[in-house]
């Protein structure tokens, strides 16, 4: 089962998040002309998908995450024609795009929910999910997920912002228009798509269930029968309540539901268990090998893995797990990537993050203006928290950090736009760039290129199988990949420090490394976040 060859077992998703990625007509908003004059870029970066986030129609209370009309093009982004043009032009340099699936809610702004107001016998109206009371049920951006509607004397229900009314999925007819919706975009060309907050959309609010409602599996598997059957989609489903125990059901091949999923376990590592992640924790290493590996063998023969470090949520990985700071920058940059894509699985690299871009650490709560953090600043203000221990725990975590424009150069507008951007650019926007990394041999950049393309061409990267080695070392990550012709070895100091690693190495020679001159011997001298690939392989 594990054996069966898929197109995006030796792809890397590139996820574009199209606000901040580049600005073709200068209004300081990203746009898809924007992206379509990076192509050649991003081919050059070996990547062979971009998952692009919504770009439909939406008054963007929520990034795009609150879609008003699924068939329309944001205008801020462009028209139907630029989308078309985006799909054939990277395609003819074999890259594929995935569209993101807010299927769990709608915008308020949505003709469905503006009929579904109007009354309680509209036929929209149970396109939603309605309540006489309202319940304890807590909204993901704070406060209740209940919103009052006084001439309908009902309660609707939003686990994201007010303006983004849950959807009734038990509803047939809800379910019908959706399936639609996705066949609509498949027939324009898409290869697949990122389906948002997916483990939700079986939710049972009046039993106090959120994700893995008992029909959740039914509906994939009916939405895989009326939209990706038979049409080589790739699709990944972003479900935070993922388990090592449910994940097989969605991405198990013989389940027909989803290619792979996103599941946050090692997301969650860097927080006080139980609070929230604003809540801030030292990163255990042997929590990360702990959690990676137990994916890596519990998805084995069972599924298959998403790889990432980062999307549009989170902060940056280099300022979060690395060490943005100077010197140790490019390294330990350098070192994540390579700590991820010797994984099996699908890697995702985010904007960015190719080149090592950081956290912005803005100087006050102000500059911070997303929906998600704008509200915990609230709620934590109002609860009585230190704003100073708070200002901290937002420039680690606040979904803001990596949602600053791509630095494409050192222009003044980062070569992003030539007009003031709609959000803040990073403080270090002259010194981290693009045009700086293309120019050096040795760049962060040049070893995403090195590890994408070893994906293309080395079978053991692909499908071997996996095997944590020491785990009881405190600085050291490593871990073997078998195939019957090949073991590659990866070994990762994934600390500050100066360190030795273990390893009979006589039948072994170095394919890739973040620092040269490496002497190998059975005791491999590791220097600050080094990182080294080794095979067995003779040529
Ligand atoms: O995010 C899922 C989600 O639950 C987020 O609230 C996530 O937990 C949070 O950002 C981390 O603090 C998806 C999208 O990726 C996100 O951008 C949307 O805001 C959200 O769904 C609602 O559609
Ligand atoms: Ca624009």
């Amino acid at each position: 089962m594990g054996d069966i060859q898929k197109w995006w077992h030796s792809s890397v998703v590139y996820q574009i998040y199209p606000k901040s990625f580049n600005d073709s007509n200068s209004d300081g908003i990203g746009d898809i002309q924007g992206i379509i004059s990076k192509l050649p870029y991003l081919k050059y970066l070996g990547i062979d998908v971009i998952w692009l986030t919504p770009i439909y129609q939406s008054p963007e209370i929520d990034g795009g995450y609150d879609i008003s009309d699924y068939y329309s093009i944001n205008p801020k982004y462009g028209t139907m024609t630029d989308f078309e043009e985006l799909i054939q032009k990277s395609s003819e340099l074999g890259i594929k795009i995935i569209m993101d699936l807010v299927l769990n809610h709608t915008s308020d702004l949505h003709r469905w929910f503006q009929e579904a107001s109007k009354s309680r016998d509209n036929p929209y109206h149970d396109y939603y999910i309605w309540s006489d009371e309202s319940t304890n049920l807590q909204s993901n951006f704070t406060g209740s997920a209940w919103e009052y509607v006084p001439h309908l004397e009902q309660f609707y229900l939003h686990f994201y912002s007010k303006e983004q009314p849950d959807l009734n999925w038990e509803n047939p007819n809800l379910r019908n228009e959706i399936y639609k919706m996705i066949n609509f975009w498949i027939s324009k060309g898409v290869a697949g798509f990122r389906l948002d907050v997916i483990d939700l959309i079986g939710k049972k609010p009046f039993e106090g269930i959120k994700e893995n409602g008992p029909q959740l599996h039914n509906y994939l598997q009916e939405m895989y029968t009326h939209c990706f059957k038979g049409k080589n989609l790739m699709t990944v489903g972003e479900t935070w309540g993922a388990t090592i125990e449910n994940a097989p059901l969605y991405s198990r091949p013989d389940r027909n539901e989803l290619s792979m999923i996103f599941q946050f376990e090692q997301i969650n590592l860097d927080k006080i268990p139980g609070g929230q992640r604003w809540d801030l924790k030292e990163l255990d290493l042997q929590d990360l090998k702990q959690v990676f590996s137990k994916w890596q063998l519990g998805l084995e023969n069972n599924g298959w893995n998403s790889l990432f470090w980062n999307n549009h949520d989170l902060p940056r990985i280099v300022s979060r797990w690395g060490n943005d700071n100077g010197y140790y920058r490019t390294l330990s940059a350098k070192m994540l990537a390579i700590l991820l894509h010797g994984m099996k699985g699908t890697p995702y690299i985010y904007q960015g993050e190719e080149i090592g871009m950081t956290n912005p650490n803005f100087p006050s709560l102000e500059y911070y203006s997303d929906i998600e953090t704008k509200n915990i600043i609230e709620e934590r203000l109002a609860k009585g928290d230190d704003p100073k221990k708070l200002l901290r725990a937002i420039q680690l975590k606040a979904r803001d950090s990596g949602r600053t424009p791509m630095q494409w150069d050192d222009t003044k507008f980062a070569g992003f736009s030539d007009t003031e951007p709609w959000t803040q650019l990073s403080p270090n926007f002259e010194s981290i760039t693009v045009k700086q990394a293309l120019k050096d041999n040795d760049s962060i950049f040049y070893t995403y290129q090195f590890l994408v393309n070893l994906r293309k061409t080395n079978g053991t990267l692909r499908l071997g199988k996996f095997e944590l080695l020491e785990f009881d070392h405190p600085h050291v990550f490593a871990y073997r990949r078998t195939s019957h012709n090949e073991t590659l070895y990866i070994i990762c100091n994934f600390h500050q420090v100066e360190t030795d690693f273990s390893l009979d190495t006589s039948n072994l020679k170095v394919l890739y490394s973040n620092y040269q001159d490496i002497q190998l011997s059975n005791k491999i001298g590791l220097r600050p976040y080094e990182a080294i690939i080794l095979t067995d392989k003779k040529e």
